[in-house]
């Protein structure tokens, strides 16, 4: 199966091994949204009231909790009822890089906690697959306290211009997801990513960073698409930062990527 995946989220639910990756896909389809919104705030107020205002359009709050200033447990615990009152996932971009054993200790405990909050986590497999292997014992641990509740999404492109996550990077990346079914359920990436050698009931979800309707790219080699286009390439969970949360009118620009890319994928799976 894999991505770029014909079926409707509520069928990849149904037939989707891993809960959290049910859950999504469950949640998505309830509010007709595959939007994340990178928020990417300075300061927990402004976090907290973006996800206030944009939480009934998300699928995903993406986070990036070093940029926060003034971070700390009630952001957290704010961030955490603000999850459940919308019903939105809670993702930090960490892009976790380093040997399994500091990964551990980054991941589940340390100053972010982060095993306690995000939901999803992403990860970079540049130094091999020790660093998966540590974050799947973490999260299969028999003493684990969110178990089956987290996942990770492995970094298998980036959006900036030269990135060197291409070609046979990106392959090593699902190879080495589909070794770990029980804590890796998809990717970072721009497109749709190993749907020629798929196994039969595999299905990655796939999240594409660099939306934007009103901008090509950033003076620093962010390069963009629009919704329609990442859903076409094989977005499951198309993901905006600056074209939201920076525009005059963040509410009414988030209803226009929701709108824009869950028709693009109506289209998609209704083709
Ligand atoms: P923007 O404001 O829509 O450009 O924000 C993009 C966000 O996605 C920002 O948080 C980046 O750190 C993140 N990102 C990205 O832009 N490109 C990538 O390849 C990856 C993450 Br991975």
């Amino acid at each position: 199966m894999a991505s770029l995946s014909k079926l409707p989220f509520s069928e990849r639910a149904v037939a989707h091994p891993h809960p959290l990756a049910k859950r999504l896909f469950q949640l998505a389809e309830t509010k007709k949204s595959n939007l994340v919104i990178s928020a990417d705030l300075t300061d927990s107020k402004s976090l907290l009231a973006c996800a206030d205002s944009l939480g009934p359009y998300i699928a995903v709050f993406k986070t990036h909790v070093d940029l926060v200033s003034d971070f700390s447990d009630e952001t957290i615990q704010k961030l955490k009822e603000l999850s459940k009152k919308h019903n939105f996932l809670i993702f930090e971009d960490r892009k976790l890089v380093d040997i399994g054993n500091t990964v551990q200790k980054q991941y589940h405990g340390g100053v972010l906690r982060l095993s306690e909050w995000a939901d999803l986590v992403n990860l970079s497999v540049l130094g091999g697959d020790g660093i998966v292997e540590a974050l799947d014992k973490t999260v299969t641990a028999p003493d684990f306290p969110f178990p089956e509740q987290r996942a990770f999404l492995i970094l298998a492109e980036m959006t900036s211009k030269g990135s060197l996550a291409t070609g046979s990077y990106t392959q090593k990346c699902i190879d080495i997801a589909r070794q770990f079914p029980r804590s890796m359920i998809g990717f970072v990436a721009t497109r749709a990513l190993g749907e020629d050698q798929a196994a039969e009931k595999e299905d990655f979800l796939v999240f594409t960073t660099g939306v934007n309707l009103a901008s090509k790219g950033d003076k620093l080699g962010q390069q963009y698409q629009t919704p329609a286009s990442a859903v076409e390439r094989g977005a499951d969970f198309i993901i905006a930062g600056r074209g939201i949360y920076a525009s005059a009118d963040p509410v009414e620009a988030a209803k226009q990527y929701q709108a824009e890319g869950w028709s693009a994928y109506l289209k998609r799976v209704q083709a």
